[in-house]
């Protein structure tokens, strides 16, 4: 039952809760699914991360099972009026890239000015089909594409700052100078991309959550436990796509 005491409890969560016009059916599906689901509001935004062909099956830096968040995230997409998509755009022979540092081998590190860099097999370089979007991604309303990663000697898996944790990609100002002030986060890959894009939302004053059936992780070396433990220190939350209104 929703209580005025339960609404109170609830009140801090992000998107509006779907509360009025639940018929009797309704009702008892959302109690079964514990609980009411949150709607996407006109503030909040859909950040879809990285969703490339170099990151999909059969892509040089291939997630598993990365092509299988893709209708989900189309259907996901359709419940938010403001959707934001990102691109990895490297340069090729670009600092990230284990092919750029003589006898270092994919999933080593080495250390650059600014900290640990993991290096990567060559991905996502400008202008390659490697780097376009999935052919199955269907968001035409998405309103902006940002790239990111295309200073040759600087990484960047976020989506707000680069790797120097301090040079923005401009997103920060483009939701705030449209009034977007929470962030949903899908696509590739979880404990990269996503997270650090995650983290960085909150570090800008976004809230953050990460719908965490419709995103896919390298999980190179414990990377995508530690992933979680970080966004959850940083504020961000966890949800699943069964938590949505949409
Ligand atoms: C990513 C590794 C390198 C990602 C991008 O999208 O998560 N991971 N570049
Ligand atoms: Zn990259």
């Amino acid at each position: 039952m929703l209580t005025s005491d339960r609404r109170g409890f609830l009140k801090g969560t992000a998107a509006s809760l779907v509360v009025a016009g639940f018929t009797g059916a309704a009702r008892v599906a959302a109690a079964q699914t514990g609980g009411p689901k949150m709607k996407p509001t006109a503030q909040d935004v859909l950040l879809v991360i990285d969703v490339q062909n170099c990151f999909t099956p059969g892509g040089s830096l291939a997630v598993k099972e990365g092509d299988q968040i893709i209708p989900l995230i189309n259907r996901l997409a359709t419940g938010f009026e403001h959707v934001v998509l990102t691109q990895d755009w490297h340069t090729p022979g670009h600092v990230s890239f284990a092919s750029s540092h003589p006898g270092k081998k994919p999933f080593e590190t080495t250390q650059l000015p600014y900290g640990t860099q993991v290096l990567w097999p060559d991905h996502c370089v400008q202008g390659t089909p490697g780097a376009d979007l999935h052919k199955d991604l269907r968001i035409p309303h998405a309103e902006l594409i940002i790239r990111k990663g295309y200073r040759k000697q600087m990484d960047s898996y976020s989506a707000f700052y680069e790797a120097d944790g301090k040079t923005p990609t401009g997103l920060t100002g483009y939701l705030k100078d449209r009034g977007l002030n929470q962030v949903f986060l899908v696509g590739l890959a979880t404990d990269f991309c996503v997270a650090w894009s995650a983290m960085d939302a909150r570090k800008a004053g976004f809230g953050a959550l990460v719908i965490e059936d419709a995103c896919r992780g390298i999980d190179a070396d414990g990377s995508l436990a530690k992933a979680w433990k970080d966004m959850l220190g940083a504020g961000v939350k966890r949800i699943k796509s069964s938590d949505l209104a949409v």
